[in-house]
């Protein structure tokens, strides 16, 4: 015998975060059909992941109005709880297993993140001097693996981070433990075989990063559905397209369906050995993700230092002058700027914002 739905609402009731009367009271009288199935499904649901899956499904059955926005709330709020419980279940489980943190190093972290062989681990020897294991069946790399990669003159951190498919944020596949390492880094390149359904990957990695609460690009005033505003779950990183495989045929017309549809959102470039857009350009486009720029400072009569200081853009004089000493930051007088002044060697104030490649003169 089944319960009846007045039933299943007390159970829930009893056993989730509100009184009973207060859940019926939010309950707006039309709910659609398709819902009501919904929500015995989260009522029988035994598992976390099951009692996920059928919170999302509830968040898009109900309708949208002025009437259903208390209970809209209480399921966002509901399913944070739950990813936020999944996601200590996941940490807790990495118990004896290989750690997946890893250690930053360089000017910044920037993790590799696709679906099964999307050539990650392709890309990151070609970019880098790590060696990890190529081969054409799913999940051959198991553990993230970290590389450095020269850009001009900065060294930045590439993590293959192990792939990731439909349902890893529910423990699938390699369960959640790549979705944390993705978190963790600086900035995420989204590898994509554009020759292989390209839309169905990007859809597939956008998801359960959004499942992990990473957000992506994040335009001003955009709404996260099933999180709290302001949750410490939530992390924004910057994200760059590097599509691969450019040399298989239908990745031309994948990487056009790519920008079309994610151009706006993504900087992007497609890898190809015949077409000729090399290492450089990848390694410029995950440069730029990191928001960065690098100063170089030197004194009167001498030429600027070799090795820059690297600082997120939006960074102004006084910022160098800190990087470089505190005193020299309370002793700054005045300040010259060769690179984006109107002219070389200009006197600029010291809210002055540097660009990338500014060589700076302090004078105290
Ligand atoms: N033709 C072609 N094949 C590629 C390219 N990049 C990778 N492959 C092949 O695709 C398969 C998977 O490549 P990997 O670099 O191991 O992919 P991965 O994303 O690291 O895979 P997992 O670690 O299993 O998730 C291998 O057989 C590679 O040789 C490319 O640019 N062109
Ligand atoms: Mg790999």
């Amino acid at each position: 015998m089944h319960p009846t739905r007045q039933e299943l609402l007390t159970e829930w009731a009893l056993h989730e975060f509100y009184p009973s009367n207060a859940i019926i009271s939010m309950m707006p009288a039309n709910l659609p059909p398709e819902y009501l199935k919904a929500e015995e499904r989260y009522l029988r649901a035994r598992t976390l992941e099951e009692k996920i899956l059928a919170t999302q499904e509830l968040i898009r059955l109900a309708p949208k109005h002025k009437g259903t926005e208390k209970l809209l709330k209480v399921l966002k709020r509901r399913l944070s709880k739950l990813r936020e419980e999944l996601r200590r279940r996941e940490m807790r489980r990495v118990g004896g297993g290989p750690s997946f943190h890893v250690k930053k190093e360089g000017v910044a972290q920037v993790a590799l993140v696709g679906v099964p062989n999307s050539g990650k681990s392709t890309l990151l020897r070609q970019l880098t001097g790590a060696q990890p294991e190529v081969a054409d069946y799913p999940f051959t790399t198991r553990e993230p693996v970290p590389g450095m990669m020269q850009f001009e003159d900065v060294q930045v951190q590439l993590v293959e981070i192990p792939a990731i498919i439909e349902g890893s944020s529910l423990g699938r596949g390699l369960g959640a433990r790549p979705l944390s390492a993705a978190r963790n880094a600086d900035a995420i390149a989204l590898v994509v075989d554009a020759s292989n359904e390209p839309l169905r990957q990007m859809e597939t990695l956008l998801s359960e990063l959004w499942a992990a609460g990473v957000r992506l690009n994040r335009f001003a005033g955009e709404v996260v559905d099933g999180f709290e505003e302001h949750s410490e779950s939530l992390v924004d990183r910057r994200a760059v397209i590097v599509a691969t495989k450019g040399d298989l045929p239908g990745a031309e017309e994948g990487f056009e369906l790519l920008c079309g549809k994610y151009g706006e959102r993504f900087p992007a470039v497609l890898v190809s050995p015949v077409a000729g857009s090399g290492p450089t350009e990848v390694k410029r486009l995950i440069f730029e993700s990191l928001g960065l720029v690098r100063v170089y400072t030197k004194r009167p009569d001498e030429p600027p230092s070799e090795r820059p200081l690297v600082l997120p853009k939006g960074s102004t004089i006084l910022d160098v002058a800190r990087a470089v000493h505190k005193d020299i930051a309370r002793g700054l007088k005045f300040a010259k700027v060769w690179g984006s002044a109107r002219f070389p060697g200009q006197q600029v104030p010291r809210d002055y914002v540097l660009q990338d490649k500014d060589i700076v003169e302090l004078h105290v």
